[in-house]
């Protein structure tokens, strides 16, 4: 099964664990976006569901597929937030922003009651950051006295898009932090949280309540209680 094939079935697996009617988180980024088209598709039927974005693209996709957003300055109360992820650690930590949205997603992540992650087994990994680096968003003001305190943490790297410093969707810069590998993840979001100007990190710390994993081997979920299925 070709990835994106696997995506579509691992949202496609997500909407199970919808309410009757209720308020749904709409992750960011490829995989989401699958799940977004299908939580369209059980509107259209009837579903009285209505969303809550993680990004401008989340946004706009979901208005696309005629889901009615709640105000994005809250306060909500989300039933679920499904999202996709761009690591997933054994014990089901993940790293999020790859696609620079991850401050969002971890907004609307801590405003849900249940948080379901969909990924394609290519995401799933022994410990986080050994391949993909942890996205971390800091404020433009100083961001270069920022970037030298996250050189205590790894190696940071100032994202770019078409040659230009990247924007977050709140105008912010990313420096992709690579680590070679974490062993203790909480560890490194509080210390980088303690750094003035970060906005906000891509470790997502006993965030996802199940994994639901697409592959070659179908689909299978995996839960914080039971790792198996
Ligand atoms: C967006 O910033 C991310 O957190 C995405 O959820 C993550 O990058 C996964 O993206 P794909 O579903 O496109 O792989």
């Amino acid at each position: 099964m070709d990835q994106t094939a696997a995506k579509r079935l691992a949202a496609q697996a997500a909407l199970k664990y919808l309410p009757q009617r209720g308020i749904v988180g709409l992750g960011s980024g490829s995989t989401a976006r699958f799940f977004i088209e299908g939580v369209g598709a059980l509107v259209r039927a009837g579903r009285q569901l209505r969303g809550v974005h993680t990004s401008e693209e989340s946004r706009q996709y979901a208005l696309t597929c005629n889901i009615e957003l709640l105000d994005e300055a809250g306060p909500w109360e989300i039933d679920i937030c499904v999202d996709g992820a761009d690591e997933v650690s054994a014990d089901l930590d993940l790293i999020k922003g790859g696609g620079g949205c991850h401050t969002r997603e971890k907004i609307v992540n801590r405003a849900a009651r249940t948080n379901v992650i969909i990924v394609d087994e290519s995401k799933l990994r022994q410990r986080l950051a050994e391949h993909f680096p942890v996205p971390v968003e800091v404020l433009r003001f100083a961001h270069r006295a920022t970037e030298k305190c996250l050189c205590r943490l790894g190696e940071p790297q100032l994202r770019v898009q078409d040659g230009q410093p990247y924007l977050t969707d709140s105008l912010n810069l990313i420096y992709d932090l690579h680590t070679g590998g974490i062993d203790q993840p909480a560890e490194l979001e509080r210390q980088l949280l303690a750094v003035p100007g970060v906005v906000e990190t891509g470790l997502f710390v006993g965030r996802a309540d199940r994994v639901i994993v697409a592959g070659d081997g179908g689909v299978r979920e995996l839960t914080r209680d039971r790792r198996g299925d």
